[in-house]
């Protein structure tokens, strides 16, 4: 598939620092200290629905990610996968009667508009899970192989014993892991199941289903962890820096895809840092395409909304915070873009050299983009307030914002 136009990201002057950020696996604050090209895999979406708020959010997390390598002058190889065929995404087509290829498609061109106008980063790999199925019937075929899966009616799943490492992404316990399992696309209650949290890998073809051929497996499609991690395999190789997504993939998504990884590599864990964003909610519930709470990025830019307010209320929070979108939120961020228009917009000012390494340090300290907003907004006042005579100063503010916030001045 093809991504979205890249953005261009100024270069700014001093050196970049490196990421410390907050490892879920580990539970605590790692230095990450990627080689020259830093590689990143964060999941893409379903696309049976716009982009809401909180997809929105997250991307936002790992562009910030991406934007502190850049500027410590590494490259950065960044893969992101579109899950086109699953549940959901069936389900969906058939409530509304249409093709689910189709319905796939458009909302995959809409969510490209709605990345490009927020400025994030592009993926140079974008992957969806259709085109990745050839690369994925094989590591299944080796885990079935390697005694690591089973077959259950047709269908193909994972053994999650076979992996000693099992649970060390997520670290919880077994009865959170069955809840969540049922919760977010496990079936622990089927029966015959060697463990009730095993996943699958393979599900035969359905009637009325689409289906692809699975060579050794027989006709069918793919299971979601398994598709995450034969595209970042293809892509990234093991154990690449940061895999990337909201916090409702912790479990199972990603553990079942580190464990997936450990038993066709033999190396755990398969991202350095599994880094995860907090929930955003709407009328105080989780904004989730299955619940309909949703506030859209594309109905906010259809109705006038400037994206850079968007970006600058994503900003607003940190990105492991859980929060709410309210018009506040909103009205908060449309008023500091003012602000700072106003104040890059004059012919010079006061320096900004300090503030560069502010922003440095706060995105640095875990991604901290509240208070690089605060940073700024403080010079934004002293740039008001007084008379300076730095004709470089609101250059680099605005060089400064777009290229560590993603915010075009
Ligand atoms: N296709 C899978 C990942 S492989 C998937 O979870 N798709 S999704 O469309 O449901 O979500 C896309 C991304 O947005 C995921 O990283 C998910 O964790 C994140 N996300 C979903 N809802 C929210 C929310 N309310 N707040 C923040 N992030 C969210
Ligand atoms: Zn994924």
């Amino acid at each position: 598939m093809h991504a979205w136009p890249a953005s261009e990201v100024p270069a700014l002057p001093g050196k970049g620092r490196d990421l410390q950020i907050h490892d879920t696996a580990t539970q605590g604050t790692i230095t990450l200290a990627p080689g020259p090209v830093a590689r990143i895999y964060v999941c893409g979406i379903t696309p049976y629905d716009a982009t809401h708020i909180g997809h929105a959010a997250t991307y936002n997390a790992f562009d910030l990610v991406q934007r502190v390598w850049l500027d410590t002058k590494r490259q950065v190889l960044y893969v992101q996968n579109v899950t086109d065929i699953d549940d959901p995404l069936l389900e969906r087509a058939l409530r509304d009667n249409q093709d689910w290829s189709e319905l796939a498609e458009r909302e995959t061109a809409l969510f490209r508009e709605d990345m490009t106008a927020l400025r994030m980063l592009p993926p140079q790999h974008y992957v969806g899970a259709v085109e990745a199925i050839p690369g994925i019937v094989p590591l299944v075929e080796r885990l079935r192989d390697a005694g690591a899966a089973y077959e259950l009616d047709g269908d193909v799943y994972f053994s999650v014993e076979s992996d000693a490492n099992f649970g060390k992404v997520s670290n919880l316990d077994a009865e959170a892991m069955r809840l969540l399992s049922a919760e977010r696309g496990g079936d622990p209650d089927r029966v015959g199941k060697k463990n009730p949290l095993d996943p699958m890998l393979w599900m035969a073809a359905r009637p009325g289903e689409p289906s692809w051929d699975g060579g050794s497996l027989g006709r069918g499609r793919p299971g979601w962890h398994i598709e995450c991690v034969a595209i970042a395999l293809d892509h990234l190789g093991m154990t690449f820096d940061v895999q990337g997504g909201g916090s409702d993939l912790v479990f199972p998504h990603h553990e079942m895809g580190a464990s997936h990884a450990q038993v066709l590599t033999g190396e755990f864990p398969m991202a350095k840092a599994y880094v995860h964003a907090g929930m955003v909610a709407l009328h105080g519930e989780k904004m989730s395409k299955s619940k309909g709470n949703l506030v859209f990025v594309s109905a906010l830019r259809r109705a006038g909304v400037d994206p850079v307010a968007i970006r600058l209320a994503l900003l607003s929070h940190h990105y492991r915070e859980n929060w709410e979108w309210t018009d506040e939120v909103l009205a908060q961020a449309v008023a500091r873009l003012e602000r700072w228009r106003a104040a890059v917009s004059r012919p010079d000012g006061i320096s900004a050299d300090a503030l560069v390494e502010e922003v440095r340090e706060a995105l640095a300290n875990d991604l901290d983009a509240p208070a690089a907003l605060a940073a700024v907004d403080r010079w934004v006042e002293l740039q008001i307030a007084t008379d300076g005579d730095d004709e470089s100063a609101p250059g680099l503010v605005s060089r400064t914002v777009d290229a560590l916030l993603g915010v075009a001045l």
